[in-house]
């Protein structure tokens, strides 16, 4: 079997016979020299090829081969190994002996300038691009630290079914499919199922995976199919406690995300990965309306939730304040949080619950559930819910429930905050929209 050189590791390697492949980026046709550069995953490295054709035009077969390429071909090419300082790319250069065209390119069909839509149409040439790569790369790193962590900190990992028998949050935003016989829904977090683990006694639990949101906006931050990052524990007294968990979790992804990319990131995205201090800031969302309103912001929402420009704002005033990147908005009014959610012992208007803003835009929703059966069902009515489609739920409230609490949170909205991308379109493999099922 023949090994090939990774363009990364001819940094390493000594001067001498190389074999490397990879898609070409550019072919420079000069008059008496012709250089090709050559991507692969992990970077990209100069070819030369001094021509011999130069005093008779077409006797050099190389020279011509080279001229023919086509941007996007993919190549194994052998030749010589050669570092030199003077070479701006990595400082070393790769004489061509020998091309051979694995598989050539047709004309790409999109450049750097494409709009978005075209290139999410395209995206396998898209996702080409080093810094589509780095973005991957990036999430990886986050992912798995973050499945440090909770291994470390003994989280068991499950999967929840996605085909569900009722909606898994409101009735709004629900995609609906046929299921045989019956009907069945796609589960839009996987909220039921995550807090059924607590009675099941697994004590703390995680979940990354697909929910599916059939929200018809063209916002930067909405997908109709998006990686939901959850966790659910056991024993917690307020929703103060997810929070801890929480805010520990994100500095365990980003502390990795920063040693192992920080400068990859500042030269791709000009954005430097701050590690955030602990703890977040914690601001009550009454207060967080005083706020905004003291600096001449009200809230447009009759229902008293914030806006995105509310958001933004937020977080420019504890950016400020608190020279923080995060903050948690705190105990949300009861209309508009979901009928799960435990309300303050004494005022029931107000929730035992959070959102998470991260550089002005919400990335996650977190609270302390309502465990005891006769307050869940009583308020499961009060928000028009019938109680008959929610029993196999509210079973998990009849057996021996402990109190707990947990949060879902967007990768993709993380990670498009962390690079500081215009939106999630940009950090998701193949996003889904309303208007988007392909490729
Ligand atoms: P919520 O509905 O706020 O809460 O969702 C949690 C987080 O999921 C992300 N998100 C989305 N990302 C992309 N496109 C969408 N359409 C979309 N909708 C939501 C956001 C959001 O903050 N079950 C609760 C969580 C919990 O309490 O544990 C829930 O789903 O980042």
């Amino acid at each position: 079997m023949t090994v090939r050189t990774l363009v990364k590791q001819l940094a390493a390697a000594a001067d001498g016979p190389v074999r490397v492949s990879g898609w070409v980026e550019t072919v420079r046709d000069q008059k008496k020299v012709q250089f090709v550069i050559l991507r692969d995953e992990t970077g990209a490295v100069q070819l030369v090829h001094p021509r011999t054709d130069v005093d008779e035009p077409g006797s050099d077969a190389l020279a011509t081969q080279i001229s023919a390429l086509s941007h996007g071909s993919f190549l194994t090419v052998t030749g010589e190994l050669k570092h030199d300082e003077r070479v701006k790319l990595g400082g070393l250069e790769v004489k061509i002996g020998e091309i051979e065209v694995t598989a050539a390119a047709l004309d790409l069909p999109i450049a750097e300038d494409s709009s978005i839509d075209k290139r999410l149409d395209w995206r396998f040439l898209d996702l080409r691009r080093p810094e589509q790569n780095l973005v991957f790369r990036v999430q990886t790193t986050f992912l798995h630290a973050l499945r440090s962590w909770w291994v470390e900190n003994d989280f068991i990992e499950i999967h929840t079914p996605k085909l569900m028998a009722s909606p898994s949050e409101s009735r709004a935003e629900l995609f609906e499919v046929e299921y045989f016989e019956t009907k069945a829904y796609l589960a839009q977090s996987p909220q039921f199922f995550k807090q059924m683990a607590q009675p099941a006694g697994f004590g703390k639990v995680f979940e990354v995976a697909p929910a599916f949101r059939a929200d018809p906006s063209f916002t930067s931050r909405h997908a109709t199919e998006f990686i939901s990052v959850d966790a659910e524990m056991s024993w917690v007294t307020s929703h103060e406690d997810v929070m801890r968990m929480h805010e520990q979790l994100l500095v365990a992804g980003l502390t990795a995300v920063k040693e192992k990319h920080g400068a990859e990131i500042e030269a791709a995205f000009g954005t430097t990965v701050t590690v955030p201090e602990l703890p977040f800031p914690r601001i009550p969302l009454s207060e967080a309306h005083s706020i905004l309103a003291s600096r001449g912001y009200t809230v447009p929402r009759a229902d008293g939730d914030l806006d995105p420009e509310g958001e933004r704002r937020l977080s420019e005033y504890v950016k400020e304040q608190y020279g923080h990147e995060f903050v948690f908005v705190t105990d949300y009014t009861s209309n508009i949080r979901p009928f799960y959610h435990m309300r303050h012992e004494g005022d029931p208007s107000l929730t035992n619950s959070y959102d998470l803003i991260f550089n002005g835009t919400e990335i996650s929703t977190g609270a302390q559930r309502e465990h005891r059966i006769d307050v869940l069902v009583a308020q499961a009515k009060e928000k028009g819910m019938e109680p008959a489609e929610l029993d196999f739920y509210l079973d998990f409230f009849r057996y021996g429930v402990p109190p707990h609490g947990g949060f879902g949170m967007g990768l993709s909205r993380v990670i498009m905050l962390l690079l500081h991308q215009p939106s999630i379109r940009e950090v998701t493999y193949l996003f889904r929209g309303p208007n988007r099922l392909l490729p």
